[in-house]
């Protein structure tokens, strides 16, 4: 089953560093490009200018906040929005006659960008058990087909049911209410392989597992903010101008990234004049360019710095009246801290203890400090115990709780925290089981159900017979991808609900569905009208979203139907699945009732720019952990073994992708084009290797049950720490060994892969 090597070859790649601005001019000829490649003049307009705004849709790309309706752009998107928008929106459609001329062998043969690249799908198709095509189906038929297997399963805990985080609040609601209604808590979801580490450290920590944070925090009051493991730049590309607000006004911005990121140098803000022909507005004042999975030693250093001051001028650092009044645990923590070994700090970090202190003077100058991260911190083996050190970091100097301060990872799918908000997770806490039960008058089962790995390994282990997929490319956005290809074949019946043809619908079971719906530009017409349907940024602000665009053809159904459908053909309309589907403020109804902080919901989400999530610590410094109080950790510094001769490897997002979806094969703000199978290595790190930028290698991870091997990758020098390679996601996955997971999380170790390098075409361990 494997995929051949992305097109063209590695031959054609051209690297030429990274660039020390982002965005101005060229974002806006991007996203022009896209979209007029993808839909078309008219079309284009008609879309763009909806995104994000009170009357218009959500933007399907990232989890970024929105400004209040009152200062939103006329064009209030950026270049990564827009292509997320025009690859939903083009006018390619993959039918039936696709199907009939491509076999599934065929197709496993393409790449991901080609695959996704044939355009929307547009009929529900059913794979038949042997069969070499995918061929059509009805709706009718292919709904009862999945209830009977459903049905017939031996133990509801043989299927699962996984979740990506595109999917509406109203959906994800009706999917785990359909999950437990079949009496399984399996609801594995993408946020087990992002942000699942953060959940874990601020629940246990503040007792709440969400950032704290709005935009006006790093817009108005922040006088410090820390960037860690994040790339906005590509990813999060509207947080750039929230920055560069934050730097008019005179805050400091400090990057922690082994990688020097374009996003951080000097920004062109594509809104404004000043931006497109000035010189821009450099973004981070400081760099500090950590060891891959440093981060643990240099925020116990940062720690350590600002306990050491006090101890010598007491009084003058830490917050003693939040920390002895809100906060357990200080004492043994700072214990902890002051026996720490600086020499072992500086190279667990890859830093100068003199640079950790230069970073402590920029928090002793500010009242208030945001620390805010991404994957480069969740996906790591000790990914819990760094963010828990980030938490203690802010409760120092009572960094919560109040204006411009707080802990904000930065999530990464538009509606990722809302399917948590609505149940989806494999853990929900039984508060939320018993609403539920009272809600709808069936008791859910209350054991936990099985997350993203431990699915994986139950597919290989025979243990699962029917997959479901709302959205997402679960072959390839997972770790390990010959296991976890292998663990899919391995199931009766896999169903993906998608809009866009990938890898997971060629690794089916010994019968497949593929479900065409409706995507968040599209309207979504049901029996008692036009719908809407809400989501949850970020910044835990639910609002709305209308599709726009009339659908992509007449077969698709929106997301919301089909499951209600679904549960329908399962249980007849036990709970009201038809009303449900009918008019989705039925469904909202029961959300209210039963997720915290929603009453109110269908007044509130109709106002203009929706209304805020309450979140305790910052709303009251109140902290629902066991004891009522925040919590120090005491978090020792740890990194990975590197034998000799071995690097870390680490595995980003070119600017020309969303997760799985690769839009193109540049990466402008690293120099890349052309091409993704590319390794990132230092200038030194080369010469040791006897290699050459240009050289064409293969990556091995070396892992306690074996090596793995990604072959094909060109050699590219770039500044990255010493001992430190990166290389893109989802071409790397294939290295992640399927039990190499962080601790407590369980989230693949995807960002600290132990690795070493061999030339193509056989040759001797260099
Ligand atoms: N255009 C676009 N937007 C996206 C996505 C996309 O694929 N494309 N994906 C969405 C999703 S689901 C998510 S979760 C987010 C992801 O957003 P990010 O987390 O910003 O994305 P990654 O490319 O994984 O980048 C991680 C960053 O961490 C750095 N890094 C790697 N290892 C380490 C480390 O050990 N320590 C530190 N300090 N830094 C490290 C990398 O150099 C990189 O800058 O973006 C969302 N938005
Ligand atoms: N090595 C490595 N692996 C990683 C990561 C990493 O940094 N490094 N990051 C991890 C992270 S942070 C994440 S979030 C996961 C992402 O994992 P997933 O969320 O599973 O993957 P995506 O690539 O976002 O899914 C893309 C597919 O979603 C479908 N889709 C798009 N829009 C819609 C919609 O509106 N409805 C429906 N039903 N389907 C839709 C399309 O068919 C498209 O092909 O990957 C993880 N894997
Ligand atoms: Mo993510």
């Amino acid at each position: 089953m494997a995929e051949k090597p992305i097109k063209p070859s590695v031959s054609d790649v051209t690297s030429s560093g990274p660039e020390k601005a982002s965005v101005g001019i060229h974002g806006i000829t991007e996203s022009a490009r896209y979209s007029m490649a993808e839909m078309g003049p008219k079309r284009s307009l008609q879309t763009l200018l909806k995104v994000n705004h009170v009357d218009g849709f959500d933007c399907p790309s990232c989890a970024w906040g929105d400004p209040d309706p009152d200062h939103r752009k006329i064009a209030e998107f950026c270049e990564n929005g827009a292509k997320a928008v025009a690859w939903e929106a083009t006018r390619k459609r993959v039918d039936a006659a696709f199907f009939a001329e491509h076999s599934v062998a065929d197709l496993r043969e393409r790449d991901g960008h080609w695959l996704e690249s044939q355009g929307r799908l547009a009929q529900p198709m059913h794979l038949a058990p042997g069969a070499t095509h995918y061929a059509p189906i009805s709706w009718e038929d292919a709904l009862a087909l999945t209830a009977d297997r459903l049905l017939g399963l031996a133990d509801p805990n043989r299927a699962v049911f996984y979740t990506s985080g595109r999917t509406s609040n109203e959906a994800a609601f009706l999917y785990q209410l359909l999950a437990r209604r079949l009496g399984t808590n399996n609801l594995p979801d993408c946020s087990n392989m992002c942000h699942e580490s953060s959940g874990e450290a601020l629940s246990a920590t503040i007792g709440v597992g969400k950032g704290l944070i709005t935009i006006s925090d790093i817009t108005d009051y922040a006088d410090l903010i820390i960037i860690v493991g994040q790339n906005p730049g590509t990813c999060h590309p509207r947080m750039l101008s929230a920055l560069e607000q934050a730097k008019r006004r005179g805050a400091r911005i400090v990057a922690v990234n082994p990688l020097p990121e374009a996003g951080f140098g000097r920004y062109h803000n594509p809104q404004t004049a000043r931006g497109l022909v000035g010189p821009g507005t450099q973004l981070a004042d400081r760099w500090l360019p950590v060891r891959i999975n440093g981060d643990l030693a240099l925020f116990a250093g940062l720690n350590r710095t600002l306990v050491d001051r006090e101890d010598s001028q007491p009084g003058s650092v830490l917050d003693h009246h939040f920390i002895d009044r809100y906060c357990d645990g200080f004492e043994a923590a700072a214990t902890a801290w002051r026996a720490l070994d600086w020499s072992q700090i500086e190279t667990m970090a890859g830093l100068p203890r003199r640079l950790i202190e230069d970073c402590a003077a920029d928090v002793l100058a500010a009242d208030s400090v945001i620390v805010c991260w991404a994957m480069g911190l969740t996906q790591h083996r000790n990914a819990v115990a760094t963010i828990r050190e980030i938490v203690n970091f802010l409760l120092l100097r009572g960094n919560i709780g109040r204006p411009g301060a707080g802990p904000a990872p930065i999530r990464g799918h538009s509606n990722v925290q809302g399917d948590r908000s609505m149940g989806i997770w494999e853990r929900m806490p039984q508060p939320f089981l018993d609403r539920i039960r009272d809600e709808f008058g069936f008791d859910p089962p209350r054991a936990h159900g099985l997350d993203t790995v431990g699915s994986i390994k139950a597919m290989r282990d025979g243990e699962v017979d029917v997959f479901m997929g709302l959205g997402g490319n679960f072959a390839a956005a997972t770790p390990d991808t010959q296991v976890t290809e292998t663990a899919l074949a391995n199931c009766a019946l896999t169903v993906h609900v998608a809009t866009k043809l990938n890898r997971s619908h060629l690794c089916h079971g010994t019968e497949a569905l593929l479900l065409p719906c409706l995507g968040r530009t599209e309207r979504d017409r049901q029996v008692s009208g036009e719908q809407f349907v809400t989501v949850e940024d970020t910044m835990a602000m639910v609002h709305s979203s209308h599709g726009r665009l009339l659908p992509g053809s007449p077969h698709l159904r929106s997301e919301v139907a089909i499951i209600a459908d679904l549960g329908h053909a399962l249980f007849g309309d036990d709970l009201g699945w038809r009303g449900m589907r009918d008019d989705y403020a039925v469904i909202r109804r029961h959300i209210e009732h039963v997720c915290p902080g929603f009453h109110a919901y269908e007044e509130r989400v109709r106002q203009p720019g929706g209304f805020m999530l309450p979140r305790a610590p910052r709303d009251s410094r109140t902290f629902p952990t066991s004891t009522g109080k925040a919590q120090f950790t005491v978090n020792p510094p740890t990194a990975p073994e590197v034998p000799p001769g071995h690097l870390l490897l680490t595995t980003v997002r070119s600017h020309d992708q969303f997760n799985t979806t690769v839009y193109g094969l540049d990466d402008r703000y690293r120099g890349i084009k052309g091409g993704r199978r590319v390794v990132f290595l230092n200038r030194k790190d080369l010469r040791d290797l006897h290699l050459h930028d240009g050289d064409l290698v293969d990556l091995i991870s070396v892992n306690p049950d074996g090596e793995r091997r990604a072959p094909g990758f060109r050699a590219v020098r770039y500044p990255t720490p010493r001992g430190c390679a990166a290389a893109y996601y989802p071409e790397t996955n294939v290295l992640v060994a399927l039990d190499s997971t962080a601790d407590t999380s369980n989230t693949p170790v995807t960002k600290s892969i132990v690795i070493r390098i061999e030339p193509s075409g056989g040759g001797a361990s260099v």
